[in-house]
């Protein structure tokens, strides 16, 4: 046994949950004899077109790599999120919008209306020219139409990009480019906190040049001016009042794409990761329902944007597939003060309340009766996503949030995935603070030795967390670029998906997350390649190199420290730091902008020039006593330079 303190579900919930202990060992014993009966079976929680006959093909080899789910299936994502709640559940409502100011309207959409506005959405995309296949980007706030053109592009078997709304023009541009998208979808502007992006702007900067063939389709939302683009721009409520709301789904191959959402690697810029229709679709669904032990009549709310995939499987596709209410806010937890959060808990009553350990530790720290003035009495289950919950932040969740009885589900999982890989489920596990627990059903994780790449079997492990097979929600490749693919995800430890997470496994083999064994760093639950926020600052006239790190933050996991050599001839300055905080934030956006800059004569390499990142790690995180063998160095001296002028002390 592992020494840590356990809180096991109540007795309410093991006997209401749709998964108790027993089930769980039974389920994930015959998902792993029997993969293709297991899936052949949770495959009829979606509605087919055509049912399939194959289930599972898969191949991890590299050179080899092909996943393919339900392959000779058809279907369409927007019918099963839509069209057949219609007669059941016509009347309930979808989706539950709360707007950031709590002053403003909150709507409630109704499955008929979910489905009316989504034909309409989807014929206004017809007649911009969008077709099966063609790429659609959404940069919007969290608004319904959000949600609206998602489905839309599913019904008519478009392909959507997301780009959370808090990107630059420059990064916009970038992922418009990436998947030559024909027509991008935003609003004149989003408010966050009471302040408002003109969104229009940014993407009339990010398609000023060569991007003169893509349309851009315009959400009313905040009413302010916005600059037109002459004709390829157009107003969507303009363009509804000319379409009617029948639009025929189109059917859809398992296999074809659903959508591609750009995430942050350890080399290069973002990849565009490929998620298809059918195996995807059943995981999303599955795991919403297992994980957060949904049943009907229950108000689920996922903080997450849509621009990340959290809103993808956990506010849009996994909840409506289900048939369930799910809750859309637009703002921010502290706004207008540390209260919104349970204000908007208590007042629709949610039952299942699922954020990031960055949101729990902002607002653990401004006290708990922001929290305890709320009835929260409604909350059945919690979850967390996006980091390992440190045991403070999660036993504030469990006693302030939960009132010590709601089961955290600590749900691990990536944009990779699709869905969770593993968490504890609510009526089956005792929870263990800061541990994501077991596998879900079908997932095979196994920990490797790092450097020999040897599987260790013997409980307590730590090393590299890779999965042995795969699961219908799993990516089937990088827009554009299988190889990239092949060598990111299957090159490193072969026949098996290497997740770039490290993890331990304990004496009652329970997995606990470590974090991240490359150069990803996680700010706020979000994930950023060190080498992106690197090649926007030295694309600075003034920076000759830099290097960036992760280091310990308080509220947000990560911060993101930079080391930055400048050209010769310039000199670090106040106003200087100022100027390239800013730089990065234009050219990736806020969440990149870095929390400490040092300027550095010059940076630890190897000889063979290769920069020593362990070395500025651990300046960076103040631990510089234990920097190691520097013997390799070409000049060593440089370290004493940067200890003496480290940032976080
Ligand atoms: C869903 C999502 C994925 C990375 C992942 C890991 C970290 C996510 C976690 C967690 C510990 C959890 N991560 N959930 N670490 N415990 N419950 O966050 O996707 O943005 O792609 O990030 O986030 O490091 O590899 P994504």
């Amino acid at each position: 046994m592992s020494d840590a303190k356990t809180y096991p579900p109540s007795d309410d919930m093991i006997a209401n949950a749709h998964v108790n202990a027993d089930a769980y060992e039974k389920m994930y014993q015959a998902s792993l004899d029997d993969p293709d009966g297991f899936w052949a079976e949770q495959g009829k929680r979606v509605d087919w077109i055509k049912p399939f006959t194959q289930v599972k093909d898969v191949d991890f080899t590299l050179g080899n790599v092909k996943i393919n789910w339900y392959a000779d299936g058809q279907l369409n994502v927007s019918a099963n999120c839509t069209d057949r709640h219609l007669e059941t559940r016509g009347d309930q409502t979808a989706i539950i919008w709360e707007p950031d100011n709590p002053d403003d309207d909150t709507k409630h959409i109704t499955y008929t209306q979910l489905h009316a506005e989504t034909c309409k959405m989807a014929n206004v995309l017809r007649s911009l020219g969008v077709g099966k296949g063609d790429r659609v980007v959404i940069y919007l706030p969290m608004i319904p139409e959000a949600a609206y053109a998602m489905l839309a592009c599913a019904r008519i078997g478009a392909i959507h990009s997301i780009v959370f709304a808090g990107f630059s023009p420059d990064a916009l541009g970038a992922r418009v480019n990436g998947c030559n998208a024909k027509v991008v979808i935003t609003s004149d502007g989003a408010p966050r906190g009471g302040r408002v992006t003109n969104l229009k702007d940014n993407v009339n900067q990010a398609l000023l040049n060569d991007f003169d063939e893509v349309k851009c389709l315009v959400v009313k939302h905040t009413d302010q001016q916005v600059a037109w683009r002459g004709d390829l721009d157009f107003w969507l409520h303009e363009e509804l009042d000319k379409v009617s709301d029948d639009c025929p789904p189109e059917t859809m191959d398992a296999e074809d794409p659903l959508f591609i959402l750009y995430t942050s690697g350890s080399t290069g810029q973002p990849k565009g990761v490929v998620h298809t229709t059918g195996g995807y679709l059943v995981y999303a669904a599955m795991t919403h329902e297992i994980t957060f032990d949904y049943h009907d009549g229950d108000i689920y709310w996922c903080t997450a944007d849509v621009g990340w995939v959290t809103g993808h499987s956990y506010i849009v596709y996994g909840p409506l597939a289900n048939g369930a209410t799910t809750l859309m806010f637009e703002g921010v937890p502290t706004y207008p003060d540390a209260s919104r959060f349970w204000q908007v808990c208590e007042k629709h009553k949610v039952t299942q309340f699922y954020t990031a350990p960055t949101a729990i530790r902002a607002l653990m720290g401004q006290g708990k009766d922001f929290v305890t003035k709320c009835d929260l009495s409604s909350i059945k289950v919690l979850g967390t996503v996006g980091e390992p919950i440190n045991p403070e932040a999660w036993n504030w969740y469990n006693e302030v949030v939960g009132g010590g009885t709601c089961p955290i589900v600590d749900t691990w999982w990536q944009t990779e995935t699709g869905g969770h890989l593993m968490t504890p489920l609510p009526g089956a596990h005792a929870m263990k603070p800061g541990s994501a627990m077991k596998p879900f059903f079908g997932i095979q994780p196994v920990i490797l030795e790092p450097t020999t790449a040897e599987v260790i079997t013997e409980n307590p492990a730590e090393g590299v967390l890779c999965i042995a097979d795969s699961w219908p929600g799993q990516m089937r490749t990088v827009w554009g670029d299988h190889e990239r693919f092949e060598k990111t995800y299957f090159a490193d430890y072969p026949g098996y998906y290497f997740t770039g997470d490290g993890a331990k496994r304990d004496a009652d083999a329970d997995y606990w997350i470590t974090g991240r064994v490359d150069d990803v760093i996680n700010v706020s639950g979000h994930r950023m390649g060190t080498a992106e926020v690197e090649s926007a600052l030295v694309a600075h006239p003034k920076v000759a190199e830099s290097a960036v790190v992760g280091y310990p933050h308080e509220i947000k996991g990560q911060g993101i420290y930079s080391y930055v050599t400048l050209m010769g001839g310039e000199e670090p300055s106040e106003e200087l730091r100022k100027e390239l905080e800013a730089w990065v934030r234009a050219e990736i956006g806020p969440i990149a902008k870095p929390d400490l800059i040092q300027w550095a004569p010059g940076l630890p390499k190897t000889r063979s020039g290769k920069i020593m990142r362990r070395i500025l790690r651990k300046i960076a995180e103040n631990d510089y006593g234990a920097l190691g063998d520097t013997s390799t160095l070409a000049d060593p001296s440089v370290v004493d330079d940067l200890i003496k002028n480290r940032m976080n002390r």
